[in-house]
């Protein structure tokens, strides 16, 4: 059969790529095209994303896409979750993303607390209080930038902000807004009440396109810019987290899936929401999923730390390589240190390595010498972490898990993958890599028509890439 091309963006913290897919009798190739690392920049206090370096590097992708001369489809966008961009009634944008971590939102969530219950506003959204979320966010920009708070018109997140850069549409994508916990999680709508409670006009809201909406094609301006043409937008499951979800083929209906990048998100696909005082306590998220799933899951501060030890490293004390922190971790010699990845003091600090030995010498546990011992306790704290999260989805979901499916950059991490496997006790299968991407191109293919279900995508899936089994013992 004739081979079908589509185009995949996948924005993650750490770098973005441009991954070209071809989809041909019954299988999935990829190909990348481009990819560059995502840095962010402090402005005076405020940490803010390289929003138009992103869309120039977006648009690198097009060119070199378009250089290859084949007939490509469609493209869809995926980024991390809960930053906007917001824009004036000209459509300007005038509130240029500003990073989760930047710390305007510190004592948002115990400020909206005051005016919202929070057992009530997790009753309703069913999201993990993380300060960052985009309620919080607006929350602080009524305080911090309130000048272009009311001059705003439209809130864009991430991955509707390029996609109304490549085509001039105003949209907000399910699965995206639903990680903001501005959602009403049971009926998959605007919760309108909550945000009027807390100040926030509903109005900002961009009308909420489904995952797998054909948005349409590129504007003429960017069919000059870059040559591309012929390519449809199609609005995927825009959520990072959620197209890693959907690019992942389960052993089973039990199995829990790992998506293992900048943050670790460790959760099980459910078709309704678990919305109890319980899982409120337990502070579980559930976000909005493709084919209207919800994914339950724990976000934990994943490889951001292992990424920043590796920068802090190569600055101060020389080149190193993911491989190479393997290597000292395997040969360090005290292999006990561990550190609480999801410890506040991990979330931004101006030295990672530092913050590692401080945090073993506060909890008594002397002080980590050298590269191997620093990233063993890094290794330790994660897969402890991820051990315990399990035996809370148990428990929350009344499940028994039977594996654990991986996915995501961080499975190139052997060692991070064999730990898992030890420590929780459960059968790991590792694969594939591009988690997101391969999300991504199944929603392309479902709108277009060439595959009926999410089921079947990831049938495709399992049948086009190599997985890694990683026993407990
Ligand atoms: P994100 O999408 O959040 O930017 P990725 O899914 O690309 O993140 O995962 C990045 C992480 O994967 C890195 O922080 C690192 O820990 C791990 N990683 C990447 N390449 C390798 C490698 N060759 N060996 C081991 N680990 C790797
Ligand atoms: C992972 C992710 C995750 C979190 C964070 C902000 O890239 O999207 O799901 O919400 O970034």
């Amino acid at each position: 059969s004739e081979p079908i091309y589509n185009l995949a963006f996948d924005f993650g913290a750490s770098s973005g790529r441009m991954i070209l897919s071809k989809f041909q009798d019954g299988k999935i190739e990829l190909e990348e095209l481009h990819r560059f690392y995502n840095e962010p920049v402090w402005v005076g206090k405020v940490f803010y994303w390289d929003t138009f370096r992103m869309y120039h590097e977006l648009k690198t992708g097009l060119k070199k896409a378009a250089a290859r001369k084949i007939p490509i489809k469609s493209m869809g966008i995926d980024t991390w979750g809960v930053d906007y961009c917001l824009l004036d009634k000209e459509g300007n944008v005038i509130g240029n993303p500003i990073h989760y971590r930047d710390d305007r939102t510190e004592h948002a969530i115990e400020e909206v607390g005051k005016i919202v219950p929070l057992e009530e506003l997790y009753g309703t959204t069913g999201i993990q209080f993380m300060n960052f979320n985009t309620i919080f966010q607006l929350y602080a920009d009524m305080q911090m930038r309130p000048d272009i708070y009311e001059k705003a018109d439209k809130i864009l997140l991430m991955p509707d902000m390029f996609g109304y850069f490549l085509t001039g549409k105003k949209y907000n994508e399910y699965t995206e807004l639903s990680t903001g916990q501005v959602l009403d999680a049971k009926n998959r709508i605007l919760d309108v009440d909550l945000l009027k409670k807390v100040g926030i006009r509903p109005e900002l809201f961009c009308e909420m396109v489904a995952p797998g909406t054909i948005i349409g094609d590129l504007s003429e301006q960017v069919v000059d810019e870059t040559g591309i043409s012929g390519v449809k937008m199609i609005a995927v499951g825009s959520h990072d987290t959620a197209s890693a979800v959907a690019g992942t083929p389960f052993e089973d209906r039990d199995a829990a899936f790992l998506s293992c990048g900048t943050w670790s998100l460790l959760g099980m696909e459910l078709d309704e929401p678990i919305l109890t005082k319980e899982s409120y306590e337990y502070n579980y998220t559930n976000e909005g999923g493709v084919e209207g799933k919800i994914r339950y899951l724990k976000n934990i501060n994943g490889l951001w730390v292992m990424q920043n030890l590796r920068r802090n490293w190569c600055e101060f004390e020389g080149e190193v390589s993911f491989p190479d922190i393997i290597a000292a971790a395997k040969a360090a010699k005290r292999q006990d240190f561990h550190i609480n990845p999801n410890d506040p003091r991990f979330n931004a600090p101006y030295n990672m390595m530092k913050e590692v030995i401080g945090y073993c010498e506060d909890h008594g546990q002397g002080t980590p010498e050298g590269l191997g011992e620093i990233a063993m306790a890094i290794y330790n704290g994660l897969t402890y972490e991820y051990k315990k999260t399990i035996e809370d989805l148990e428990l929350l979901t009344g499940k028994t898990i039977s594996c654990i499916n991986m996915v995501g950059g961080g499975i190139q991490d052997q060692l991070l993958c064999e730990l898992t496997a030890k420590q929780t006790g459960k059968k790991v299968v590792a694969g594939p890599t591009e988690g997101s991407v391969l999300g991504n191109v199944v929603m392309q293919l479902k709108a277009l028509g060439y595959i009926s279900s999410l089921e079947e995508g990831r049938a495709i899936v399992k049948n086009s890439f190599e997985q890694k089994v990683h026993m407990p013992q």
